[in-house]
């Protein structure tokens, strides 16, 4: 772990505040935020939480360096984000490794959330030399009018520690190239991944002279956040977590009218129609479900499957289930490591005891993996549902699916959009006509809709986001960049006289 570590370019007992150069830590000083690796639930480093003292030197750091780095034209601000992209490809081996220790995910997710961060960085570099604005139609004779962006200032970003690297560089890379500076307070559980993304990412930016502008802040997830929020030096909050956290931060956002991007979680469903070509939805539909734990916001929870297939596709998936390997993520052949620590267990053995009581029915898994090296290890758990069940329309963030028999899509995509969350969702099949309904604005009304691909797994190109409960935010790719700029509207009046616009006479 040392070792690991330090090629990461951080210590076992390290500062969790960041402002252009690391706070000291002092043994008398400073909590610790403890980092415990659900695979065997040891400590595997400390990291000191960020005094108030820190608070404002990093509120500092990134308000002077904005000054400068919007100066820094931005196809340069690209380049910045260019060796940012070598140097997480250089080291995303044992960064993957890294995030896999600190929050349970397989290593090959591991290693493609770091792939994750360096595609956005390839993207904000294009981005670089791409944004721009319109120009339009004036009114009046020789004037003209162009819209054009700017960048907003320090922007705060307060991420989860399922996606400890992938959801900040999202956030980062693409307000970096937009001009502004980036303040981050991570989730409290995966402390150290942060610290040593903040450590890559700053040495390229100190070594170009903007030592603030990737600042990091670590502490108590509800008060550091509220204090994040509610500060006015602060233009935009982008928050990604759940759906009680956006509420909390919208509001106190909200009150002092600033801007929030808000990605929150996700209530997911897949269709399954008869007509589906199985051999894509079952694999597409265990990812989903399965994957990163049901750790994802767009992990698949729940299933509609019609009904002449339903036994048979719920058999098939039993099976599967059987055959999913549960262990250590380090190790090639597991396909589920640990849930993230004891709470997240907790929330999953609540659900599976409210199952029966609720009408529906466990046909595989439901309970923990004795004999492993901690106790966060649960089996992954086929439920099937029943229609109007209160579980289903919460996320809980766990590898629970619920099945349930339909009549046709239509039904099925009602009970799919009768959620209060609107994230993700996928329908299989190989009829064009119900692809396109599902499509249609009387299909499903989430963020994101797949067809005969699953509902987690996005790649970045794409704006990421959803709707309803999930928030409305947009992040990643597409046009999501405007969220980090102020869009300015320009009238130049070149003509040599005074017109007023709509006709006006004033004179
Ligand atoms: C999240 O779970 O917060 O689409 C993000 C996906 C990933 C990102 C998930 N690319 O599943």
């Amino acid at each position: 772990m040392k070792k690991l570590l330090e090629e990461l370019g951080i210590s076992q007992k390290c500062s969790g505040c960041y402002s252009g150069r690391w706070s000291a830590i002092t043994d008398k000083s400073n909590n610790f935020l403890s980092s415990i690796s659900p695979i065997d639930a040891s400590e595997i480093g400390k990291i000191s939480t960020s005094t108030d003292s820190d608070y404002e030197s990093v509120i500092d750091a990134a308000q002077s360096t904005f000054h400068t780095w919007r100066q820094f034209p931005g196809p340069k601000r690209g380049e910045v984000i260019r060796e940012i992209g070598h140097e997480l490809r250089r080291l995303k081996e044992p960064l993957g490794e890294l995030v896999s220790r600190e929050m349970g995910k397989i290593r090959s997710e591991g290693l493609g959330e770091v792939q994750e961060a360096i595609d956005i960085a390839d993207f904000a570099v294009g981005l670089s030399r791409t944004i721009g604005g319109s120009t339009l139609f004036s009114e009046r004779v020789d004037h003209r009018m162009y819209e054009q962006w700017h960048p907003l200032g320090p922007i705060g970003v307060i991420t989860a520690f399922n996606f400890p690297v992938a959801v900040w560089a999202w956030n980062a890379m693409i307000a970096a190239v937009c001009g502004d500076t980036v303040i981050w307070k991570p989730s409290e559980i995966t402390p150290l991944t942060a610290a040593a993304v903040i450590s890559i990412c700053s040495k390229v930016a100190e070594k170009h002279g903007f030592p603030g502008l990737f600042t990091l802040l670590t502490g108590d997830g509800a008060d550091l956040g509220k204090k994040l929020t509610a500060d006015k030096r602060i233009p935009l909050i982008s928050a990604t977590g759940s759906c009680a956290m956006g509420r909390s931060v919208a509001e106190t956002v909200g009150k002092r009218l600033g801007k929030s991007l808000l990605e929150l979680g996700g209530n997911n469903a897949a269709i399954l129609l008869q007509d589906a070509e199985l051999e894509i939805a079952l694999p597409s539909i265990l990812f989903g479900a399965v994957g990163t734990a049901g750790q994802r916001c767009t992990s698949t929870r729940r299933l509609f499957i019609e009904k002449p297939i339903f036994e048979m596709v719920c058999k098939r998936l039993t099976k599967a289930y059987g055959d999913v390997r549960i262990g250590d993520p380090l190790e090639d052949s597991t396909l589920l490591g640990p849930l993230v620590h004891s709470d997240a267990v907790a929330n999953y053995l609540k659900a599976i005891e409210r199952v029966p009581k609720e009408g529906g029915e466990i046909l595989f898994g439901g309970k923990l993996v004795p004999n492993m090296p901690s106790t966060f290890y649960v089996e992954p758990t086929l439920v099937r549902g029943k229609k109007g069940m209160q579980l289903m329309e919460e996320e809980t963030f766990a590898p629970i699916l619920y099945a349930v028999s339909v009549d046709s899509l239509h039904e099925a995509v009602e009970l799919q959009n009768s959620v209060p969350q609107g994230l993700s969702s996928s329908l299989f099949t190989s009829s064009m006509r119900s692809s396109e309904l599902f499509l249609s604005s009387r299909g499903s009304d989430c963020g994101i809709a797949n067809i005969n691909a699953g509902t987690s797994g996005a790649e970045i190109g794409g704006a990421f986001g959803g709707e309803k409960e999930t928030g409305g935010g947009r992040e990643a790719g597409s046009d999501s960049w405007k969220a980090y700029m102020r869009r300015q509207t320009n009238t130049i009046n070149w003509s040599t006289g005074v017109e007023l616009a709509q006709g006006v006479r004033f004179s």
